[in-house]
């Protein structure tokens, strides 16, 4: 009963910042004038992509942002509302009532293959890992998920700590 199906995947958030132009050693030009040979090593490209592959840049909430209560109390543990509408665009609030931890993860295996990179971009920070969002222990805290650029269909979704519980929840974007 008080079984916890709870697998954290510690998994790390490598933000791949690769800062590339160092140009220090300005003044210790030597000038080696060698007319031979064609000697310019051909330079090493320091302009990185702005996108690194892979990374998909996180679509914003362009249209209105709903509201879902995550609680836990004597009732149980929910989703109020469980099954939320929403338009392509629009975000979704999910606040900590009680009870918590609590966080929001759609699962992998079914969401579908062109919408796992772009739903996981726009799941917020310190996620446990792909499309789990982070934890959320105290009334009052929240995460915030975008569906700018998700496509319409239907998104089922579960607290990861209170998934045994029956912690779940639908999201149908239009
Ligand atoms: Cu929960």
């Amino acid at each position: 009963m008080r079984f916890y199906g709870l697998t954290l995947a510690a998994s790390v958030a490598v933000l791949g910042a690769c800062a590339g132009g160092d140009k220090s050693n300005a003044a210790d030009t030597v000038g080696v004038a060698t007319d031979t040979a064609a000697a310019a090593a051909a330079p090493a490209p320091a302009t990185a992509p702005a996108g690194a592959a892979g990374a998909v840049t996180p679509a914003p909430i362009t249209g209105t942002t709903h509201e879902v209560k995550m609680v836990g109390d004597a009732k149980g543990y929910r989703f109020e509302p469980a099954n939320i509408t929403v338009k392509s665009g629009d975000g979704i609030k999910f606040s900590t009532i009680s009870g918590g931890p609590h966080n929001v993860a759609f699962d992998p295996a079914t969401t579908p293959a062109d919408v796992k990179g772009q739903l996981d971009a726009n799941m917020g920070p310190d996620k446990l890992g792909e499309l789990s969002s982070a934890l959320k222990m105290n009334p009052g805290e929240s995460i915030t998920i975008s569906f700018g650029n998700i496509k319409p269909g239907t998104y089922p979704f579960h607290c990861t700590p209170h998934l045994a519980m029956g912690m779940k929840g639908v999201v149908t974007v239009q």
